[in-house]
């Protein structure tokens, strides 16, 4: 069975005004369907194909680049997607916000930190928050489609909340203000779903 590239769980516009439906759109169906594709290509006829996403990165051999990049490309475009809704934004509640807090010591130095992870990568790639067994947060980030469940990538937690820096994500509308589309998405996070995703990996 290959894989299908997933549909949005909300409209093109959905996210207006934070991320506008133009970039939302060829993201997806431009850029995800392509990694999609391509992911399909690379594994077939290997022992990759039939196994699960998570599967796959977790056993990866990192040199082979073809199911590294478009592997990674489809899975970390999943997430991005789910951890979105137009509903979003605020703080989180329960079990994640004490997480945040008692890692962190504040929402507003998580905020701080995970804003200087995504502004600070350079060129393409995506900043993480991350959650390690026994429930212990961390903040990383990957170049390209890099993502941790990869092996050897320096942050092997479980990815719980992604955001996707490459200029793809934003240029239309922000054009070089990475900051601001940061800051942005702050206010499409779906704080339930990145709490259900903490509660299932912890
Ligand atoms: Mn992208």
């Amino acid at each position: 069975m290959a894989f299908e590239l997933p549909k949005l769980p909300y409209a093109y516009d959905a996210l207006e005004p934070h991320i506008d439906a133009r970039t939302m759109e060829i993201h997806h169906t431009k850029h995800h369907n392509g990694y999609t594709t391509k992911l399909n290509g690379a594994i077939a006829g290997t022992d990759m194909e039939g196994k699960g996403i998570h599967d796959i990165l977790t056993g990866l051999d990192m040199s082979n680049g073809a199911v590294r990049n478009n592997g990674g490309g489809f899975y970390n475009h999943g997430l991005f997607w789910e951890i979105m809704s137009p509903n979003g934004g605020g703080t989180p509640s329960g079990e994640l916000a004490d997480a945040i807090t008692s890692t962190f010591g504040s929402f507003d130095t998580f905020k701080e930190q995970f804003s200087a992870a995504a502004g600070t990568r350079f060129g393409s790639g995506w900043a993480w928050l991350c959650v390690h067994k026994g429930g212990k947060l961390e903040i990383c980030s990957t170049p390209n489609q890099d993502n941790p469940l990869m092996p050897g990538i320096g942050c092997e937690g479980h990815p719980i909340l992604g955001l996707d820096v490459w200029e793809h994500a934003y240029y239309l509308n922000y054009q070089n203000r990475r900051p601001d589309y940061v800051n942005a998405f702050f206010n499409v996070i779906d704080w339930d779903k990145v709490a259900g995703n903490f509660s299932a990996a912890k």
